[in-house]
């Protein structure tokens, strides 16, 4: 089944959006596979934002993933690396539709507060670099034949 990577971030967090954030995944049918709440180390942003290295925001990005917790989470279900990309909206904010949760509740590219992987392959580098095997729980929620 497939899996995403998604993260709540620093300002996600401190604007107190992470149970809103989680339902509108949640009531829309995905399954939560993994959550851990935690500080990210430098060497873990850095990996993570990796493909923007050589970007100017780079820096500052980095900075503001280190600085203050995140939400990390794996999502399962039937087309859940588009479906969650099209849920958190475009990466500007202002350029996001109304209804997703950039275009809801967000104004700065750099904040931006919440983290989607962007295809499948991508998704599954992601779920390993931030989760352990063992941190991750397969199960059938008894919703899920209610769903189709
Ligand atoms: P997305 O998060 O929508 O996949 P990417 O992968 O292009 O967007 O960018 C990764 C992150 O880098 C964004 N979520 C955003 O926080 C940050 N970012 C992208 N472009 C800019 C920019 N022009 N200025 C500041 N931060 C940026």
């Amino acid at each position: 089944m497939e899996r995403t990577f998604l993260a709540i971030k620093p300002d996600g967090v401190q604007r107190g959006l992470v149970g809103e954030i989680i339902r509108r995944f949640e009531t829309k049918g995905f399954t939560l596979v993994g959550l851990k709440f935690m500080k990210v180390s430098r060497e873990l942003a850095e990996q993570h934002y990796g493909v923007h290295r050589e970007r100017p925001f780079f820096p500052g990005l980095v900075e503001f993933i280190i600085s203050s917790p995140v939400v990390a989470m794996v999502w399962e279900g039937e087309g859940v690396v588009a479906a969650a990309r099209k849920i958190i909206g475009a990466t500007n904010p202002l350029n996001a539709e109304p209804g997703t949760i950039r275009g809801d509740f967000g104004v700065n590219v750099g904040r931006n507060l919440i983290h989607g992987s962007d295809a499948q392959e991508t998704a599954q580098t992601e779920i390993a670099l931030w989760f352990k095997d063992e941190e991750l729980v397969a199960w059938q929620p008894h919703s899920k034949p209610w769903l189709n």
